[in-house]
């Protein structure tokens, strides 16, 4: 479409930026369909479900039997648990755009994200700042996640906060803590964390972003539930370690077109 960057512009913009918004990814009847399908299953409770109280980011309710405790996270193995989300996984419009990203074959891990992403008013965490890197383990740090907006995302709703370029720079470990979060209080860090944005996301837009690109989340201060499926994918010559929990699950090969460059 005239005046909108090239697929190849925004891969080069995630390279360089370790991320970037592709507006309007997936087209308005497509995702609403796939806000329906995610409503349904929030409200059945299917599961595997992660909850809140699971992980006691800073807001969460302290326990499963406290008020708000069943409080839901993440709608875990997005893939198995819905045939339309299955099917955007790996629709072509991605498998392209990731094939050109990585410029040979990807895989699409079932290990981590893969997820359908709820984030609930009162009783919704929040994230503090991280490398997704810290949930691999893979011969080469180079694998991209995608984040789709079912609805809409902004700093109010508890939209995702990233350092632009922070993909690329080098940090010692001790400026993480044990539990791999970018400490905040070290000026350092803080000085980093300034560059931050937080990119607006209307319903099927997607943000692409890089494993060791810095991000965090607020809560979530509206009235709706925000909802977002994430995946991760990585080329097929970046295997996960063996005996780790990247390589826990088969993968799923985007199996299709040629690779080469996008449009
Ligand atoms: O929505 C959030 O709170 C952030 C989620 C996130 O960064 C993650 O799961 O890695």
């Amino acid at each position: 479409m005239a005046g909108r960057p090239s697929s190849q512009a925004q891969i080069e913009t995630l390279r360089a930026k370790g991320y970037v918004v592709v507006p309007g990814f997936v087209a308005a009847e497509g995702r609403a369909a796939l806000m329906a399908a995610a409503r349904a299953q929030l409200a059945a409770h299917v599961a595997p479900l992660e909850f809140e109280a699971d992980l006691q980011y800073p807001g969460a309710p302290p326990s499963h039997t406290a008020a708000g405790g069943d409080t839901v996270r993440r709608l875990l193995d997005a893939y198995g648990r819905e045939p339309q989300f299955a099917a955007w996984a790996a629709a072509p419009a991605l498998r392209e755009w990731m094939q050109a990203y990585f410029r040979e074959e990807v895989l699409m891990s079932r290990a981590h994200h893969n997820c359908l992403m709820t984030k609930h008013p009162r009783y919704g965490s929040m994230t503090g700042w991280h490398r997704d890197i810290r949930f691999w383990s893979f011969e080469r740090e180079d694998l991209v996640s995608v984040w789709l907006a079912l609805g809409e995302e902004r700093n109010e709703n508890g939209a995702l906060w990233l350092v632009p370029g922070s993909h690329t720079m080098a940090f010692d470990a001790d400026r993480f803590d044990a539990a791999k979060f970018f400490r905040t209080d070290l000026a350092d860090n803080a000085e980093i964390i300034r560059r931050a944005e937080s990119p607006r996301l209307a319903p099927g837009d997607a943000l692409f972003f890089h494993c060791n690109t810095l991000h965090s989340a607020g809560k979530n201060l509206s009235d709706a539930v925000k909802f977002s499926l994430v995946y991760t994918y990585h080329g097929r010559s970046n295997a996960a370690k063996a005996g780790t929990r990247s390589a826990s699950k088969p993968e799923v090969p985007l199996a299709g077109a040629g690779i080469g460059e996008v449009r």
